[in-house]
This record gives C-alpha cells, sequence and structure tokens, in this order.
C-alpha cells in the first residue's frame, strides 16, 4: 500500500475514533443503540408538535410545550397537520415487539424529531431522551439569549433491561413535604426510573394521614427538633415540645400519586412493621406487647437500640400477640390500599429486635399455642397474617429480606436488602448471603437493593468529607452494580423485577442534601436498571454524568462533586513509616499535595507514586485538577486520622 493511503486511513481511524470521544450525545441511561449521523436539526422559532390522542400524555405534552419555551422564548403549539409538525409523537398502531411496554424510537434528522412507542410511557421515555440532546441551557427557567438551540441527527432505539427501576425515599426519619417529593419525583423522571418507594413510617415518624386512626399522625408525626449527630442526642424531657416532623393528608398522598403517575412512577408505600415501630406505639401504646415502656414518644434521634447486641433499649416493636393489632393493621391497609394504587404494599419486616417478646408472656402463650419454636416463628407467623390482610384489600405484600426468616408466605415478594451480590449462599436457609438469591430460587418476586451497591445514605468520599454514617459506598462502585445475580439460573432470572436505590434520611435533614446523596450515584442506578450490560462503559458514563452536571447546574439541583476526591490508602512502609497511596475513580486527574499545612495548587508536586510522609508532618492537603483547573475539593487529612484507621 502506497504512503498517501496508508495516511489516509489512519486519518480515517483517527476520526472515528475522534467523533466516538468526543460526542456530543450525552444520554443517561445510556440507550441500547445510538446512531449518530451527519449534521444536525436546528430548532425553529415556531415548533409544533403534533397532537396525540391520550389523556395519559397530557402532562407530557404541556411540559414539553413548557421545556421548549421557556429558555428558548420559542411559539410552541400543538397541531393535528401531522406532516408539518416539527416534533411528532407516534404510538405505533402495530406493536414493535423489540421496543416493549416503555421503548421508543427517536429519530432526529434535519428536517424534524419523531418519537415512536407502542405505550405512552415510551412516548415519555422518549421524550427525556430528546431533552438531553438538548444543549443544557434549555433546562433554564429563564429566556436564554445568543444560544443556538441545535442538536446532532441521531437514530435511537431503545428499550429497558428491568421493569423495576426504583428509588427509596425516606420520609419517616426526616420529613420531606409534598412539594420536595414532587421535586425529587421530577429529577427521577428525567432518568427514566419508574418507582418511588416512600418509607412512610418507622420509629422517628408517620408520615400518613390514616382517618380510623388519627393519633397516628396527630401524634406520631411529630419529634423533638434536633440537628447535628442523629443517633446521639439525648433523650427529650418530657416537656419538650414535640413540633417537629408533619405528615400528608389523604389528599396530598393523591396529589403526589398523581402527579408520579403523569410522570410515568409507580408510588410504593411501605409502611414498617412490626420493628421501627415506635411512632405507632408512641400513638396507641397498647400496640406493643410492653405497653409502651416508659412511653419515650416518638423518637428524635436518641439511642433506642443497641446495634452491637441487637437489643431494643425501648419497645418499637407491634405485639404480634395480640388481636388488636391485627385489627388496627387492617384499618392501616385498608386506606393505603385505596390510597396507593400500585399493585404492592411495602410492610417493611427488617431490624426487628426481639428483646420485648422475649420477657412477654403474650408471646409465649402464643408460642405454645401456634407451636412456634424460635422469635423468627413469631415475626413469620405475624408476616403471613399481615399478608392475608394486605392480600383481603386486593395488593401484593412485599418486605425486607428479614421475612423469609421464619418461612414466607407463598406469594410474598422480597426486596433484599442485605448480603453479597455475589450470590454466594452456604444454605438456602441462609437470608444473610443475600434475600434476593434465596427467594428468587424460591420462586418469589425480588428487588435488589444490596447496601453494598446501592445504598445512598452511604459516605460517596473519603468520610472526612462527608457527614459521618455508617459506611462508604462510591460511584465506580454502584456503577459496577448488575441487579441480576450470576448465581441465578435462566429459569430463576425471571423472578428479578429489578433494582433500587435506597435513600435513608438519618442525616439527611433537607431536600438539597437529598439531592446531593442521590445524584451522581442515581445516574448509574438508572444505567444497572435500564441499560444492557454491553453498552456499560465507566469512562464513557463519566463524560455523560459531566454533562449532566451542566444541567444540573443551571437546573440548580445539587449534587456530589465526590468523584473528583481521592481514596488515601495508608500503609507502614517496613521501618514503620507512614506511606500514603492516593487513587482516584475518575481517570486523568492530577492530585497535586501539600505536607506543609498549605493549600496545594497545580505548582505544588503532583502526585505520581505512593508518598513517604516526611517525618514531622502532621497532615497532607490534596486538590485535584484536570487540564490545569482544579476540580476536586480541597482535602485536610490528618496523618493521625490515616494512622488511627490503621489500628483498626
Ligand atoms: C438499615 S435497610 C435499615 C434502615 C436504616 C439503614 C441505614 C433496612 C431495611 N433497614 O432502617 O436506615 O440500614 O443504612
Amino acid at each position: 500500500m502506497k504512503k498517501s493511503g496508508l495516511f489516509l486511513i489512519v486519518i480515517f481511524i483517527s476520526s472515528i475514533a475522534f467523533s466516538q470521544t468526543k460526542s456530543s450525545i450525552a444520554i443517561i441511561p445510556q440507550p441500547a443503540k445510538v446512531e449518530e449521523k451527519q449534521g444536525h436539526f436546528i430548532l425553529p422559532e415556531h415548533i409544533t408538535i403534533q397532537t396525540i390522542e391520550t389523556t395519559e400524555l397530557k402532562q407530557t405534552l404541556t411540559d414539553l410545550q413548557k421545556n421548549l419555551s421557556i429558555a428558548t422564548g420559542y411559539k410552541v403549539s400543538v397541531s393535528d397537520n401531522a406532516p408539518a409538525a416539527t416534533i411528532k409523537l407516534i404510538l405505533n398502531k402495530k406493536a414493535d415487539t423489540t421496543l416493549g411496554n416503555e421503548g421508543y424510537t427517536l429519530s432526529v434528522t434535519t428536517e424534524n424529531i419523531a418519537i415512536k412507542a407502542n405505550k405512552p410511557a415510551g412516548i415519555f421515555y422518549g421524550v427525556q431522551t430528546l431533552m438531553q440532546l438538548f444543549p443544557p441551557e434549555i433546562e433554564d427557567s429563564i429566556l436564554v439569549k445568543n444560544a443556538e438551540w441545535k442538536l446532532p441527527c441521531v437514530e435511537i432505539t431503545d428499550y429497558p433491561r428491568f421493569v423495576w427501576r426504583g428509588l427509596m425515599l425516606d420520609v419517616a426519619r426526616h420529613f420531606f413535604t409534598r412539594q420536595e417529593v414532587m421535586t425529587y419525583i421530577d429529577q427521577m423522571s428525567k432518568y427514566k426510573f419508574n418507582l418511588l418507594h416512600m418509607h412512610l413510617a418507622d420509629d422517628e415518624g408517620w408520615r400518613v394521614e390514616i382517618k380510623a386512626l388519627p393519633k397516628l399522625t396527630q401524634v406520631g408525626a411529630w419529634s423533638v427538633y434536633r440537628i447535628g449527630r442523629f443517633g446521639s442526642f439525648p433523650p427529650p424531657a418530657p416537656n419538650e415540645p414535640r413540633t417537629y416532623g408533619g405528615f400528608y393528608t389523604q389528599d396530598d398522598i393523591k396529589e403526589i400519586v398523581q402527579y408520579a403517575k403523569d410522570r410515568f412512577i409507580n408510588i410504593l408505600p411501605e409502611i414498617d412493621v412490626p420493628g421501627h415501630s415506635l411512632a405507632a406505639i408512641a400513638s396507641y401504646p397498647e400496640l406493643s406487647c410492653s405497653n409502651g415502656v416508659k412511653n419515650i414518644g416518638v423518637a428524635s434521634g436518641e439511642e433506642i437500640k443497641d446495634w452491637d447486641t441487637h437489643t431494643a433499649l425501648y419497645d418499637d416493636n407491634l405485639c404480634p400477640a395480640n388481636e388488636n393489632v391485627y385489627d388496627f393493621l387492617d384499618k392501616v391497609m385498608t386506606e393505603i390500599a385505596q390510597l396507593f394504587p400500585f399493585e404492592y404494599v411495602h410492610v417493611g419486616g427488617d431490624e426487628t429486635f426481639k428483646t420485648f417478646w422475649k420477657s412477654s408472656d403474650a408471646v409465649t402463650a402464643l408460642m405454645q399455642k401456634e407451636n412456634l419454636k424460635t422469635y423468627e416463628e413469631v415475626q413469620s407467623y405475624f408476616e403471613k397474617r399481615l399478608e392475608k390482610i394486605v392480600e383481603s384489600k386486593g395488593k401484593k405484600f412485599m418486605g425486607w429480606d428479614e421475612i423469609l426468616e421464619g418461612g414466607i408466605g407463598p406469594n410474598a415478594a422480597v426486596m433484599s436488602w442485605r448480603g453479597s451480590q455475589d450470590g454466594v449462599v452456604s444454605s438456602s436457609a441462609d437470608a444473610n448471603a443475600n434475600g434476593g438469591v434465596v427467594a428468587a430460587k424460591m420462586g418469589h418476586y425480588v428487588v435488589m437493593s444490596p447496601t453494598e451497591f446501592v445504598y445512598l445514605d452511604y459516605m460517596q468520599s473519603d468520610r472526612t468529607m462527608e457527614p459521618l454514617i455508617y459506611a462508604s459506598l462510591r460511584l465506580n462502585k454502584v456503577y459496577s452494580f448488575d441487579p441480576m445475580p450470576a448465581v441465578l439460573m435462566p429459569d430463576q432470572q425471571k423472578f428479578v423485577l429489578g433494582a433500587q436505590g435506597n435513600l435513608w434520611t438519618e442525616q439527611v435533614y433537607n431536600l438539597r442534601q437529598a439531592e446531593y446523596m442521590t445524584w451522581p450515584r442515581a445516574f448509574a442506578i438508572a444505567e444497572d436498571t435500564w441499560s444492557q450490560p454491553a453498552n456499560k462503559n465507566w469512562d464513557d458514563f463519566i463524560r455523560r454524568v459531566e454533562a449532566q452536571f451542566k444541567r444540573y447546574d443551571v437546573e440548580e439541583v445539587k449534587y456530589a462533586p465526590s468523584m473528583y476526591d481521592p481514596d488515601f490508602i495508608p500503609s507502614y512502609t517496613t521501618d514503620s513509616t507512614l506511606k500514603i497511596e492516593l487513587t482516584t475513580e475518575v481517570n486523568g486527574l492530577d492530585i497535586h499535595y501539600s505536607f506543609d499545612n498549605t493549600y496545594p495548587d497545580k505548582f505544588y508536586p503532583t502526585y505520581t507514586q505512593p508518598l513517604i510522609v516526611p517525618n514531622y508532618a502532621t497532615q497532607i492537603k490534596v486538590i485535584t485538577y484536570r487540564d490545569g483547573k482544579p476540580i476536586g475539593r480541597m482535602i485536610s487529612m490528618q496523618l493521625d486520622e490515616l494512622k488511627s484507621r490503621l489500628r483498626k
């Protein structure tokens, strides 16, 4: 081959590589198939959207009209005249089988935009993808002057991997208003999540109005205001005002449910029983076996359990041996079933420390009568009765994986939070291995939400940089999550509905922090649950995360920049000198550091290999840069802190 031919091939190949790495298309979750084409579509000043005759898409149309007009200042109208429309939304007359119920195709040509789907949900998801093709300024809430509203031409075919793509928001530990929940729903819906699990009752609050049981919200929704480190507060004095908290009226719930439905999101309600029930017991002390031991009231972040010994310091369990408890649950479930149209009701079941059951004569009598050998079997007895109640209201029963422990009803579904996703199951009775794997093997439907991959309450960066909580979970670990355990056989895999991230809010005091904890890790969960595994790529994901950050900057949604913070890996050399290895989860960053207590910048040394700590240094400060610009946060790490980690 002549040299010039080789030269042309090199240019051709490198231009393909260039166009791939520099693509302006940055969609999360990554679609099943994206074909970038030549040319651009320029948004005309008068945009027409083809009408789509279904009430399910009314809100989608309204939002699309609004989103295309505010920042652009353009006129957007809805038209019957399909050929002339700028944006065509088309429900397929004959179903396209690859697309299923939630898939879509999106075609952007120089002439127009077309989204096609079998079902309204697919059109909605196509619209979400379309919005991500626009420059970030489209998200602005005011007119943006001098912007160029152009999109790359592209052909996209897209559909989800799993039907259950969820996030859980714990509104019990800290209350989030109806409006805040709606804001959270808005954010989720852009990334094709279709389920919001609301954790509505816990020791710290009962958050949903039950008309037949008014004390649940008159008493159960209110605690004493405490700010600081949850779990470490002193118990409130008897006369301290209980004014902190709140609840959703039934009208609020109806509004939230409808708001979510308009964005193709189901709401899964959770009433966590028989443990985690202090708010209910504070309202109706007779529901516990010990009549509310000293009735301490709704928890306000004081210590109520000893986690080392699994002992309850106060009784937060409903009494399984008390018939009034089942009447209570019947009343609760009657109203919950009416309020929430979703097919499942989640009944909790986690962390039921049996301390007070063990000293209860009523429970002992129940065990004799029902021939129950263990306290796990007592919980199982309770769960099976509750399952019947839930089913009598026309709903399916779901609980945390503890419900497996003493035997499980035939139709119960499991939300698995404990154990390893690698599916190492030492025995089928070992729910701790992975409740999800065990349950799917037994033929129960499961949703995967393992702590090690999707616990959004965990810290995202070094523990010195985040509000202190039980454990850490970095973005790259979330991104490495596969909801389908490798150990499951094909006929067992069908029981895995999907996965969800859980945002527990012990240390999350407000919506800004809820956003910070959620994003970008929920971008990864969106991709873990929606995208095909073969389409996942960490470096490309980071490129797309950064594109979303730009949108969030415009929208003023908070997100964590923790992915730019390095990890510190301390060790000792053979002569007992402290050595520090620094790693970053994002590739291509420079780490600059100092040991002299001054703030490093790019003129300071760049990290290239593990650092031997100078003799009398007391701290290391580090900051990451990219392309000569600071990108990470300034971290001051005390060397004593690193040494103490080595002692542990
Ligand atoms: C365990 S996950 C809990 C929650 C806590 C969470 C903190 C589960 C079913 N129970 O009550 O908030 O850990 O990470």
